[in-house]
Protein backbone atom coordinates (compact mmCIF):
# COMPACT_ATOMS: atom_id res chain seq x y z
CA UNK A 1 0.00 0.00 0.00
CA UNK A 2 1.48 3.13 -0.96
CA UNK A 3 0.60 6.27 1.31
CA UNK A 4 1.27 9.87 -0.15
CA UNK A 5 0.93 12.95 1.51
CA UNK A 6 1.87 17.08 1.42
CA UNK A 7 2.30 19.89 3.27
CA UNK A 8 2.89 23.87 1.66
CA UNK A 9 6.08 25.83 3.25
CA UNK A 10 4.10 28.67 3.82
CA UNK A 11 4.88 29.77 6.74
CA UNK A 12 5.20 27.82 10.91
CA UNK A 13 3.53 24.32 11.23
CA UNK A 14 1.05 24.63 13.62
CA UNK A 15 -0.63 21.82 15.74
CA UNK A 16 -3.93 21.62 13.41
CA UNK A 17 -0.84 20.79 10.63
CA UNK A 18 0.13 17.88 13.51
CA UNK A 19 -3.16 16.53 14.72
CA UNK A 20 -4.91 17.24 11.46
CA UNK A 21 -2.26 15.28 9.47
CA UNK A 22 1.09 14.96 10.39
CA UNK A 23 0.62 12.79 13.28
CA UNK A 24 -0.93 10.13 11.35
CA UNK A 25 2.09 10.19 8.87
CA UNK A 26 4.19 9.52 11.66
CA UNK A 27 1.92 6.25 12.68
CA UNK A 28 2.07 5.33 8.79
CA UNK A 29 5.92 5.25 8.16
CA UNK A 30 5.88 1.92 10.13
CA UNK A 31 3.23 0.16 7.91
CA UNK A 32 3.93 1.39 4.31
CA UNK A 33 5.48 2.73 1.88
CA UNK A 34 5.16 6.17 2.65
CA UNK A 35 5.98 9.51 0.61
CA UNK A 36 5.64 13.01 2.21
CA UNK A 37 6.56 15.92 0.13
CA UNK A 38 6.96 19.71 0.51
CA UNK A 39 4.47 21.12 -1.85
CA UNK A 40 6.62 24.46 -3.04
CA UNK A 41 4.61 24.28 -6.39
CA UNK A 42 1.54 24.32 -4.89
CA UNK A 43 2.82 27.37 -2.45
CA UNK A 44 3.64 29.82 -5.37
CA UNK A 45 -0.19 29.70 -6.03
CA UNK A 46 -0.77 32.45 -3.64
CA UNK A 47 1.40 35.74 -2.80
CA UNK A 48 4.64 34.73 -1.45
CA UNK A 49 8.34 36.13 -1.33
CA UNK A 50 10.51 34.18 -3.50
CA UNK A 51 13.52 34.89 -1.26
CA UNK A 52 12.11 33.68 1.37
CA UNK A 53 11.02 30.01 -0.20
CA UNK A 54 13.88 28.12 0.28
CA UNK A 55 13.95 28.91 3.94
CA UNK A 56 10.67 28.16 4.41
CA UNK A 57 11.31 24.66 2.44
CA UNK A 58 14.71 23.89 4.71
CA UNK A 59 12.34 24.81 7.67
CA UNK A 60 9.08 22.22 6.66
CA UNK A 61 11.68 19.80 6.18
CA UNK A 62 12.81 20.49 9.56
CA UNK A 63 9.84 20.30 11.03
CA UNK A 64 8.88 16.96 9.24
CA UNK A 65 11.73 15.22 10.82
CA UNK A 66 11.51 16.91 14.13
CA UNK A 67 7.83 15.73 14.43
CA UNK A 68 9.17 12.35 13.86
CA UNK A 69 9.39 11.17 10.33
CA UNK A 70 12.22 8.99 9.94
CA UNK A 71 13.84 9.33 6.17
CA UNK A 72 15.05 5.65 7.13
CA UNK A 73 11.12 4.36 6.81
CA UNK A 74 10.00 7.13 4.35
CA UNK A 75 10.55 8.99 1.56
CA UNK A 76 11.03 12.89 2.05
CA UNK A 77 11.52 15.38 -0.64
CA UNK A 78 10.76 18.84 -2.38
CA UNK A 79 7.93 18.54 -5.17
CA UNK A 80 9.78 20.58 -7.91
CA UNK A 81 12.74 18.27 -7.63
CA UNK A 82 10.66 15.73 -8.96
CA UNK A 83 10.00 17.46 -12.76
CA UNK A 84 7.34 14.68 -13.21
CA UNK A 85 4.59 16.50 -11.12
CA UNK A 86 4.26 19.22 -13.43
CA UNK A 87 4.32 16.58 -16.21
CA UNK A 88 1.50 14.46 -15.34
CA UNK A 89 -0.57 17.65 -13.72
CA UNK A 90 -0.72 18.94 -17.83
CA UNK A 91 -1.70 15.58 -18.88
CA UNK A 92 -4.10 15.17 -16.58
CA UNK A 93 -5.36 19.00 -16.76
CA UNK A 94 -7.05 18.19 -20.52
CA UNK A 95 -9.22 15.69 -18.79
CA UNK A 96 -10.76 18.10 -15.70
CA UNK A 97 -13.65 19.51 -16.34
CA UNK A 98 -13.19 23.14 -16.01
CA UNK A 99 -16.63 23.20 -13.87
CA UNK A 100 -15.39 21.14 -11.29
CA UNK A 101 -12.26 23.20 -10.62
CA UNK A 102 -14.42 26.31 -10.42
CA UNK A 103 -16.64 24.70 -7.39
CA UNK A 104 -13.58 23.92 -5.52
CA UNK A 105 -14.17 25.34 -1.82
CA UNK A 106 -10.20 26.20 -1.77
CA UNK A 107 -10.18 27.96 -4.63
CA UNK A 108 -13.33 30.15 -3.84
CA UNK A 109 -11.86 31.12 -0.91
CA UNK A 110 -8.21 31.84 -1.59
CA UNK A 111 -9.84 33.95 -4.82
CA UNK A 112 -11.47 35.78 -1.90
CA UNK A 113 -8.93 36.21 -0.06
CA UNK A 114 -6.28 36.97 -2.89
CA UNK A 115 -8.58 38.98 -5.50
CA UNK A 116 -5.69 40.76 -6.90
CA UNK A 117 -3.75 37.09 -7.11
CA UNK A 118 -6.06 35.33 -9.17
CA UNK A 119 -4.22 33.32 -11.32
CA UNK A 120 -4.65 30.12 -13.33
CA UNK A 121 -1.78 28.23 -11.11
CA UNK A 122 -4.57 28.83 -8.33
CA UNK A 123 -7.86 27.49 -10.46
CA UNK A 124 -5.13 24.13 -11.23
CA UNK A 125 -4.44 23.47 -7.93
CA UNK A 126 -5.97 20.07 -7.43
CA UNK A 127 -4.80 18.83 -10.89
CA UNK A 128 -1.40 19.08 -9.91
CA UNK A 129 -2.63 17.91 -6.28
CA UNK A 130 -4.02 14.52 -8.39
CA UNK A 131 -0.60 14.20 -9.99
CA UNK A 132 1.25 14.79 -6.97
CA UNK A 133 -1.09 11.40 -5.76
CA UNK A 134 -1.33 9.23 -8.83
CA UNK A 135 2.12 9.65 -9.94
CA UNK A 136 2.81 7.24 -7.12
CA UNK A 137 -0.22 4.54 -7.17
CA UNK A 138 -0.92 5.83 -4.29
CA UNK A 139 -3.73 4.07 -1.87
CA UNK A 140 -4.24 6.31 1.49
CA UNK A 141 -4.02 10.06 1.73
CA UNK A 142 -3.89 11.11 5.43
CA UNK A 143 -5.17 15.07 5.57
CA UNK A 144 -7.16 17.42 7.34
CA UNK A 145 -11.09 17.71 6.41
CA UNK A 146 -10.33 20.44 3.94
CA UNK A 147 -8.72 18.74 1.50
CA UNK A 148 -11.54 15.86 1.42
CA UNK A 149 -12.82 17.52 -1.51
CA UNK A 150 -9.63 17.33 -3.48
CA UNK A 151 -9.42 13.94 -3.25
CA UNK A 152 -12.46 13.25 -4.43
CA UNK A 153 -11.63 14.92 -7.57
CA UNK A 154 -8.75 13.16 -7.82
CA UNK A 155 -10.41 9.85 -7.28
CA UNK A 156 -12.45 10.99 -10.28
CA UNK A 157 -9.79 11.97 -12.89
CA UNK A 158 -8.35 8.41 -12.28
CA UNK A 159 -11.30 6.64 -12.71
CA UNK A 160 -12.47 9.13 -16.34
CA UNK A 161 -8.19 8.28 -16.89
CA UNK A 162 -8.64 5.01 -16.69
CA UNK A 163 -12.04 4.62 -18.68
CA UNK A 164 -10.85 6.46 -21.49
CA UNK A 165 -7.77 5.43 -22.19
CA UNK A 166 -6.91 2.11 -20.07
CA UNK A 167 -5.75 1.28 -16.87
CA UNK A 168 -3.23 3.31 -15.46
CA UNK A 169 -4.15 4.61 -11.52
CA UNK A 170 -5.16 3.29 -8.85
CA UNK A 171 -8.57 5.47 -6.69
CA UNK A 172 -6.77 6.50 -3.54
CA UNK A 173 -8.90 7.27 -0.70
CA UNK A 174 -8.55 10.23 2.08
CA UNK A 175 -7.49 9.14 5.66
CA UNK A 176 -9.17 11.75 8.50
CA UNK A 177 -7.99 11.42 11.36
CA UNK A 178 -9.59 12.94 14.93
CA UNK A 179 -8.42 16.37 14.96
CA UNK A 180 -9.70 16.51 11.13
CA UNK A 181 -10.05 20.18 11.26
CA UNK A 182 -8.79 22.19 14.59
CA UNK A 183 -10.06 25.99 14.61
CA UNK A 184 -8.06 29.14 14.77
CA UNK A 185 -7.84 30.74 18.79
CA UNK A 186 -9.09 34.27 18.08
CA UNK A 187 -11.67 33.51 15.39
CA UNK A 188 -12.72 29.97 16.01
CA UNK A 189 -15.23 29.55 13.41
CA UNK A 190 -12.38 29.17 10.67
CA UNK A 191 -9.79 26.60 10.26
CA UNK A 192 -6.51 27.59 12.04
CA UNK A 193 -4.00 28.55 8.92
CA UNK A 194 -0.57 29.19 8.62
CA UNK A 195 -1.63 31.98 6.86
CA UNK A 196 -3.92 33.28 9.41
CA UNK A 197 -2.91 35.67 11.70
CA UNK A 198 -0.46 34.37 14.36
CA UNK A 199 -2.75 35.11 17.56
CA UNK A 200 -5.10 32.30 16.07
CA UNK A 201 -2.41 29.05 15.88
CA UNK A 202 0.49 27.42 17.96
CA UNK A 203 3.63 26.76 16.03
CA UNK A 204 4.58 23.36 16.93
CA UNK A 205 8.13 24.73 17.77
CA UNK A 206 6.51 27.75 20.03
CA UNK A 207 8.24 29.17 23.31
CA UNK A 208 6.11 28.10 26.28
CA UNK A 209 5.67 31.80 27.08
CA UNK A 210 3.42 32.91 24.03
CA UNK A 211 1.66 29.35 24.05
CA UNK A 212 0.08 30.40 26.91
CA UNK A 213 -0.42 34.03 26.52
CA UNK A 214 -2.03 32.90 23.22
CA UNK A 215 -4.11 30.25 24.85
CA UNK A 216 -4.97 32.15 27.78
CA UNK A 217 -6.44 34.87 25.09
CA UNK A 218 -8.41 32.65 23.08
CA UNK A 219 -11.62 33.67 22.36
CA UNK A 220 -14.36 32.15 24.14
CA UNK A 221 -18.32 33.23 24.98
CA UNK A 222 -19.80 34.95 27.71
CA UNK A 223 -20.76 32.11 29.21
CA UNK A 224 -19.56 29.93 32.47
CA UNK A 225 -20.20 25.94 31.40
CA UNK A 226 -17.24 23.84 30.12
CA UNK A 227 -19.30 22.03 27.21
CA UNK A 228 -18.71 20.59 24.09
CA UNK A 229 -21.06 22.10 21.48
CA UNK A 230 -19.11 23.71 18.20
CA UNK A 231 -22.46 25.46 17.35
CA UNK A 232 -22.84 27.70 20.12
CA UNK A 233 -19.70 27.46 22.13
CA UNK A 234 -17.59 27.37 19.45
CA UNK A 235 -14.03 28.27 21.03
CA UNK A 236 -14.80 26.86 23.93
CA UNK A 237 -15.72 22.98 21.49
CA UNK A 238 -12.57 23.87 20.16
CA UNK A 239 -10.04 24.33 23.38
CA UNK A 240 -12.13 21.02 24.38
CA UNK A 241 -10.92 19.32 20.93
CA UNK A 242 -6.96 20.13 21.53
CA UNK A 243 -7.10 19.56 25.55
CA UNK A 244 -8.51 15.80 24.60
CA UNK A 245 -5.78 15.41 21.97
CA UNK A 246 -3.48 16.25 23.75
CA UNK A 247 -4.19 14.47 26.68
CA UNK A 248 -5.78 11.20 24.89
CA UNK A 249 -8.97 12.01 27.32
CA UNK A 250 -12.01 11.44 25.98
CA UNK A 251 -13.84 14.80 25.54
CA UNK A 252 -16.88 13.75 27.38
CA UNK A 253 -14.64 12.88 30.19
CA UNK A 254 -12.91 16.19 30.24
CA UNK A 255 -16.61 18.06 30.30
CA UNK A 256 -17.11 15.88 33.54
CA UNK A 257 -13.05 16.78 35.37
CA UNK A 258 -14.06 20.32 34.60
CA UNK A 259 -17.36 20.55 35.56
CA UNK A 260 -17.83 23.78 37.88
CA UNK A 261 -14.64 25.22 37.04
CA UNK A 262 -14.14 28.56 34.84
CA UNK A 263 -12.79 29.24 31.55
CA UNK A 264 -9.44 30.26 32.65
CA UNK A 265 -9.10 27.67 34.79
CA UNK A 266 -9.41 25.01 31.79
CA UNK A 267 -7.06 27.77 29.71
CA UNK A 268 -4.87 27.46 32.38
CA UNK A 269 -4.70 23.57 32.78
CA UNK A 270 -4.43 23.30 28.71
CA UNK A 271 -1.47 25.67 28.00
CA UNK A 272 0.60 23.54 30.71
CA UNK A 273 -0.10 20.42 29.04
CA UNK A 274 0.60 21.69 25.51
CA UNK A 275 3.64 23.01 26.94
CA UNK A 276 4.82 19.86 27.91
CA UNK A 277 3.48 18.01 25.01
CA UNK A 278 5.70 20.14 22.35
CA UNK A 279 8.73 20.36 24.56
CA UNK A 280 10.12 17.26 22.53
CA UNK A 281 9.38 19.09 19.54
CA UNK A 282 11.06 22.55 20.38
CA UNK A 283 14.15 20.25 21.54
CA UNK A 284 14.39 18.38 18.30
CA UNK A 285 13.89 21.33 16.38
CA UNK A 286 16.81 23.39 17.70
CA UNK A 287 18.94 19.83 17.21
CA UNK A 288 17.99 20.05 12.97
CA UNK A 289 18.72 23.54 12.83
CA UNK A 290 22.22 22.97 13.05
CA UNK A 291 22.51 19.95 10.76
CA UNK A 292 20.78 21.71 7.68
CA UNK A 293 23.76 20.00 5.76
CA UNK A 294 21.65 16.80 6.70
CA UNK A 295 18.91 17.65 5.84
CA UNK A 296 19.48 18.82 2.46
CA UNK A 297 20.82 15.67 2.08
CA UNK A 298 17.98 13.51 3.35
CA UNK A 299 15.87 15.69 0.30
CA UNK A 300 18.24 14.60 -1.83
CA UNK A 301 17.77 11.38 -1.94
CA UNK A 302 14.66 11.60 -1.45
CA UNK A 303 13.73 13.17 -5.17
CA UNK A 304 16.22 10.37 -5.96
CA UNK A 305 13.73 7.72 -5.05
CA UNK A 306 10.71 9.82 -5.50
CA UNK A 307 11.96 10.22 -9.45
CA UNK A 308 12.44 6.40 -10.06
CA UNK A 309 8.51 5.78 -9.03
CA UNK A 310 7.00 8.71 -10.54
CA UNK A 311 9.23 7.67 -14.12
CA UNK A 312 7.50 4.67 -14.26
CA UNK A 313 4.15 5.76 -14.31
CA UNK A 314 4.61 8.78 -16.62
CA UNK A 315 5.87 6.08 -18.90
CA UNK A 316 2.07 4.05 -18.96
CA UNK A 317 0.76 7.24 -18.93
CA UNK A 318 2.01 8.59 -22.04
CA UNK A 319 1.94 5.30 -24.00
CA UNK A 320 -1.45 4.86 -22.96
CA UNK A 321 -2.24 8.72 -24.39
CA UNK A 322 -0.15 7.61 -27.78
CA UNK A 323 2.58 10.02 -26.33
CA UNK A 324 4.92 7.55 -26.69
P1 LIG B 1 -2.30 27.83 4.51
O1 LIG B 1 -2.56 28.83 5.60
O2 LIG B 1 -1.07 28.12 3.71
O3 LIG B 1 -3.53 27.55 3.68
P2 LIG B 1 -2.65 25.55 6.22
O4 LIG B 1 -2.28 25.92 7.61
O5 LIG B 1 -4.09 25.46 5.88
O6 LIG B 1 -1.89 26.50 5.22
P3 LIG B 1 -1.78 23.35 4.55
O7 LIG B 1 -0.38 23.34 4.08
O8 LIG B 1 -2.84 23.80 3.60
O9 LIG B 1 -1.93 24.18 5.92
O10 LIG B 1 -2.18 21.91 5.09
C1 LIG B 1 -1.30 20.84 5.38
C2 LIG B 1 -2.08 19.69 6.00
O11 LIG B 1 -2.59 20.09 7.29
C3 LIG B 1 -3.32 19.29 5.20
O12 LIG B 1 -3.48 17.89 5.27
C4 LIG B 1 -4.45 19.99 5.88
O13 LIG B 1 -5.69 19.33 5.69
C5 LIG B 1 -4.00 19.93 7.33
N1 LIG B 1 -4.55 21.05 8.10
C6 LIG B 1 -4.33 22.37 7.89
N2 LIG B 1 -4.97 23.12 8.79
C7 LIG B 1 -5.62 22.26 9.61
C8 LIG B 1 -6.47 22.42 10.74
N3 LIG B 1 -6.76 23.63 11.20
N4 LIG B 1 -6.97 21.32 11.34
C9 LIG B 1 -6.68 20.08 10.87
N5 LIG B 1 -5.89 19.85 9.80
C10 LIG B 1 -5.36 20.91 9.17
N1 LIG C 1 -3.38 20.94 -0.95
C1 LIG C 1 -2.79 20.37 0.25
C2 LIG C 1 -1.34 20.13 0.12
C3 LIG C 1 -1.08 19.04 -0.88
C4 LIG C 1 -1.36 17.66 -0.72
C5 LIG C 1 -0.95 17.05 -1.93
C6 LIG C 1 -1.90 16.92 0.32
C7 LIG C 1 -0.56 19.20 -2.13
N2 LIG C 1 -0.47 18.00 -2.75
C8 LIG C 1 -1.12 15.67 -2.13
C9 LIG C 1 -2.06 15.53 0.11
C10 LIG C 1 -1.67 14.93 -1.10
C11 LIG C 1 -3.06 21.33 1.39
O1 LIG C 1 -2.97 20.91 2.49
N3 LIG C 1 -3.34 22.55 1.20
Amino acid sequence: MNVFSGIRPSGDLHIGNYFGAMRQWIELQNKYNCLFCIVDLHAITTPYEPKDLQKNILETAIAYLAAGLDPEKCVLFVQSDVKEHCELAWLLGTITPLGDLKRMTQFKEKSKKYPQYLNAGLLNYPVLMAADILLYQTTLVPVGKDQVQHIELTREIARRFNKTFGNAFKEPKALLSQGQKIMSLDEPRKKMSKTGSPKGYIGLFEEPSKIRKKIMSAVTDSGKTIKYDPKRKPGISNLLVIYSLVSGKDIKVLERELKGKGYRQLKKNLASLLIDFLSPFRRKHKEFLTRQVYVKEILKRGARRARLQAQSTIKRVKTKMGLM
